[in-house]
């Protein structure tokens, strides 16, 4: 399978996070990426290319205008202030608030934002679209016949919607990647977002439509961030109702529970009759993963991918969370042999 990879990555690397009352060293750090990419060669997956640059237009087809510039031109407005800590929101048009975009730098990011673990540093942007790119050139790989491709994507993407960064995610990879296989004359998209939290940007983004299907499964969202979406009830509306799933499981929950949900997806998934599957391939669902509640083992993503493979679609794996560091490598490229050996 080919992998698409930038060390550009690197450019992003947040220094802390609120956990459980103390400010830790982020969890979604530049060495998950590297352990991945490490493994990737270790088992021959297939050749690693760098990404094409596609500019600016396919992000444009999921996140407002508004929220790139603002984006893009963020850690400026900081650094012009002589800041140079990471920039964190911490004011939010919650209830009873006004979402207005006011002028100030900090206003706007809390305007721009769902919670306060997407900081941004000077590399963050840059950082972010290498990753949309990464993705974009995996889809391209299949829009021009490749049976499948692994973007390896870091900073991760799935709880980025339109106008809003959050969950350590700032743009949607795999929605930006979606929307590019429709732009491109495909008809239906289904999405299988396997990440141990909800996909919660890429449900919003898509919740409207029918030419995407959205299934995911997750920790239940009354117990787990990100606690507001990512409900059985949520079918999608107007033309949309009836293509988004979610599968919603408690903590604890290990192969057996987790393979019965996912084959509730497939079952929707094949229903659907896309021309092409997007992964978000998050492996926190990992039974050591630091700050996550599923009991996968890594022989259990083998199985995965070979159940995904049996969909028989052209499939774009997209990276998203998994904080297990050490075993990171291992439980992802183990989705993907599991694929390979199934085709
Ligand atoms: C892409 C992705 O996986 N994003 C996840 C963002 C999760 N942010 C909230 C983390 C809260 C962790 N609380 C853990 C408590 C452990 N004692
Ligand atoms: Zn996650």
């Amino acid at each position: 399978m080919l992998t698409i990879y930038s060390d550009d990555h690197h450019l992003h690397h947040g220094r802390c996070e609120l956990i459980d009352g103390q400010l830790m060293p982020c969890f979604e750090m530049p060495s998950r990426a590297d352990h991945i990419l490490q493994r990737v060669q270790t088992r021959e997956l297939g050749p690693v290319q760098a990404p094409q640059d596609f500019g600016r237009d396919p992000i444009l087809r999921v996140h407002s205008a508004a929220y790139l510039d603002f984006f893009e031109g963020a850690w400026a407005r900081w650094a012009e202030q002589g800041l140079d800590g990471d920039l964190m929101p911490y004011t939010w048009p919650a209830r009873t608030l006004r979402a207005i975009v006011p002028a100030s730098l900090h206003g706007q990011l809390g305007y721009y934002s769902f919670d306060g673990g997407a900081p941004i540093t000077a590399g963050t942007w840059r950082a972010a679209y290498s990753a949309a790119q990464v993705a974009l050139t995996a889809q391209a790989a299949i829009q021009n016949g490749a049976p499948s491709a692994f973007a390896l994507c870091r900073p991760p993407g799935h709880h980025a919607a339109g106008d809003l960064m959050g969950g350590y995610c700032y743009l949607n990879n795999a929605a930006i990647a979606a929307q590019a296989f429709l732009d491109q004359g495909g008809k239906k998209v289904a999405i299988l977002d396997v990440d141990y939290h909800h996909g919660n940007g890429t449900q919003s983004i898509f919740y409207e439509r029918n030419d995407v299907l959205f299934t995911s499964i997750h920790g239940h969202p009354e117990a787990e961030f990100p606690f507001f979406l990512g409900y059985e009830d949520e079918l999608g509306e107007g033309p949309g109702a009836g293509f988004n799933f979610n599968y919603p499981l408690a903590a604890g929950s290990a192969w057996e529970r987790w393979s019965a949900a996912l084959e509730l997806a497939c079952g929707e998934i094949e229903g659907y009759d896309a021309d092409v599957l997007v992964v978000s391939l998050g492996v926190d669902t990992f039974k050591n993963d630091p700050i996550s509640q599923f009991k996968l083992d890594s022989p259990d993503y083998l199985r995965m991918g070979e159940r995904i493979a049996r969909l028989g679609k052209p499939t774009l794996f997209v990276m998203e969370g998994g904080y297990a560091v050490e075993e990171i490598g291992i439980n992802a490229v183990n989705v993907l042999e599991g694929f390979e050996s199934a085709r």
